[in-house]
């Protein structure tokens, strides 16, 4: 290319930054702040569109951690003091159900990025079922959005549902290792209570045994693994889990409550080779 061709190129490139830093202070900055995120979907609706991120792009059953922005549509510009909630609400042939999910809050050092998690604990064969809706509240105004969204099915069981000893419905799910090493991990595990259709609060001071094998290798275990206590602050469980080779890793847990009462899985022994409460590690 010719450089009079560049110049012109090079002067609108320039003017662009100028004009918009004019009306946005930080707008270098906003684009920054999705960096290593990829945008799952835009909830659209006459006066917002909320941006849905994750590092994959995608949503699957298990612990969903997600970035939104919101965008003010007029104005095409970021809105960096909403108040947001969201509910999940899965259709399914004769009920619906929502899922656990934590509050929304600004990203820590971030001007236009909110986050929080949603667990989705089932999904159809297609991904279908699942819709998001967000409740948002900005300058004193109330606004919401819906839209179908598509949860993939996770190939390990990364969480379970299940019904405990005490009749009640609870919901685990692994939420670290992210990325699993051969080493002692940092496991992390979000234990949910389903009260109703609608409402799944933390469960607070249980325990949950682990008792990590792999099924592949003669059902071998590992040495200084911890069992899973339940951290206040994170409102979360968590434990040392030494995985000592790659592979696939069956994590046989027991949940028992604050009396130490067992209320679902077992010990694995020769005869009883995986509990029947656990979850599932490859890497
Ligand atoms: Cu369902």
């Amino acid at each position: 290319m010719k450089l009079k061709y560049i110049f012109p190129i090079l002067f609108i490139a320039l003017l662009n930054v100028s004009c918009s830093s004019d009306n946005d202070d930080d707008d270098s900055g906003i684009t920054n702040e999705v960096t290593g995120l990829t945008k799952i979907q835009d909830l659209i609706n006459d006066t917002h569109t909320i941006e849905l991120f994750n590092t994959t792009g995608q949503f699957k059953t298990g612990y969903n951690a997600i970035s939104l922005r919101v965008i003010d549509n007029a104005t095409n510009s970021y809105v960096e003091d909403a108040n947001l909630s969201w509910i999940p609400m899965m259709q399914m042939p004769t009920m619906e159900h929502s899922s656990p999910k934590s509050t929304i809050t600004k990203t820590l050092g971030k001007d236009t990025v909110y986050d929080g998690f949603i667990i989705y604990q089932m999904t159809n064969l297609d991904g279908s079922g699942w819709s998001l809706t967000v409740n948002y509240t900005i300058n004193g105004i109330d606004y919401t959005v819906t839209d179908a969204i598509t949860v993939l099915q996770n190939d390990n069981q990364n969480s379970t549902s299940f019904m405990g000893s005490d009749d009640s419905r609870y919901i685990v799910a692994l939420v670290e290792p992210n990325e699993p090493k051969i080493a002692i991990n940092d496991l992390k595990v979000g234990l949910f209570k389903m009260e109703n259709m609608m409402t799944f609060p933390v469960v607070e001071d249980f325990t949950i045994t682990l008792d990590p094998r792999m099924p592949g290798m003669g059902n071998h275990t590992s040495p200084n693994n911890t069992d899973l206590t339940y951290n206040s602050a994170e409102q979360m469980y968590n434990a040392d889990l030494a995985l000592t080779m790659t592979g696939y890793w069956v994590l046989n847990l027991k949940l028992l409550n604050t009396n130490g009462e067992v209320l679902k899985g077992e010990d694995v022994t020769e005869e009883n080779t995986q509990s029947s409460l656990y979850l599932e590690l490859e890497f």
